[in-house]
């Protein structure tokens, strides 16, 4: 059968599905739930400086075609996650996996970069870069000087491997733009893409969730091809060695051999992880392994970024 076997930089994975940041990955829990599942690895909720509670409830819904949240990063502070992650880096046969962090300042975000390079964390991380949810706080990398800024000085002191979780972009001369900006440092991977910011769903006359007065960040089947998008954009652009994590609207194999084909090296489960808990990327990972049987295809390099235009 075919394998789903993966690299980001220097780790191996044997599976290429994961979570997606702040889905299944609150606490130590969730997170040991997901690496004893059929995943290829976690990420952790996104830690901030100090532990955060987050916006007020209810922050997020489902809907028939996916999702919308506005959870406002509330998370257990980074040293919680940092923590976990070192623990089970010095465990014998431990997955390999993604530390997500952002202070809510450049400064902030600083400090936590110089205490994880501090770190005994030999492992990756991924500075969120695209939180839409925090009342007054911008998506980031939507500032390309503020991002170019906060790489610059990042990597006077950060040597260990590292990444960028983006938000979408919906302009070429964004994708153009924002690849210029990265392809200056020595990322590891970006991740395409968070969620579709300040988004509005309504039910009957009312707004789903409370916070924002119920804009909130967009989930599931709407952003399929933004994401896909994005995933190709960016493997178009970079430089080789930088890779690419895809993630957005991913619900069956299929869609995960659409992110691969993309250029996606790893595959992360949002909105469907919400919905139907660990077991989906067994089923995910059965899906794929059975598209790529039925194709011929023997690991996910065979395919891995081969999208065919129309003449
Ligand atoms: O916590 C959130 O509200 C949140 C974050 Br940090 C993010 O990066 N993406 C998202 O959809 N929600």
């Amino acid at each position: 059968m075919a394998s789903t076997h993966t690299k980001i930089g220097d780790f191996t994975f044997d599976n290429c599905l994961m979570n997606a940041a702040g889905v299944y990955c609150m606490t130590r829990e969730e997170l040991a739930e997901v690496d004893a599942s059929a995943a290829g690895s976690f990420v952790t909720k996104t830690g901030t400086l100090t532990k955060r509670a987050g916006n007020p409830e209810p922050r997020y819904a489902d809907t028939t075609l996916g999702s919308i949240n506005s959870m406002g990063l509330p998370n257990l502070g980074y040293q919680y996650y940092l923590d976990y992650v070192i623990e089970l880096q010095n465990q014998p046969n431990s997955k390999n996996h993604f530390l997500s962090l952002v202070g809510m300042s450049p400064e902030e975000t600083h400090t936590i970069l110089k205490a994880v390079q501090a770190s005994d964390y030999h492992g990756l991380v991924e500075l969120n870069l695209s939180c839409p949810n925090v009342p007054g706080k911008p998506q980031i990398a939507y500032d390309f000087e503020t991002t170019e800024a906060i790489l610059t000085e990042v990597f006077t002191y950060y040597t260990k491997p590292f990444g960028v979780k983006l938000p979408p972009y919906f302009d070429i001369v964004h994708f153009d733009q924002a690849a210029a900006v990265f392809n200056k440092f020595p990322l590891t991977f970006v991740n395409c893409i968070n969620s579709i910011g300040n988004g509005l769903v309504i039910d009957d006359e009312t707004v789903v969730i409370k916070p924002k007065n119920g804009f909130g960040g967009i989930g599931g089947d709407y952003v399929k091809p933004t994401a896909l998008a994005n995933v190709h954009a960016f493997y178009q652009r970079l430089n080789p060695s930088i890779q690419i994590i895809g993630t957005g609207g991913v619900k069956t194999g299929r869609d995960a051999f659409e992110h691969i084909l993309c250029g996606a090296s790893m595959v992360q489960l949002g909105t469907i992880l919400h919905q139907e808990g660990p077991a989906v990327f067994e089923r995910i990972t059965n899906e794929l392994k059975a598209i790529m049987d039925e194709k011929g295809y023997k690991n996910i390099e065979d395919f891995r970024g081969k999208l065919q235009y129309m003449n």
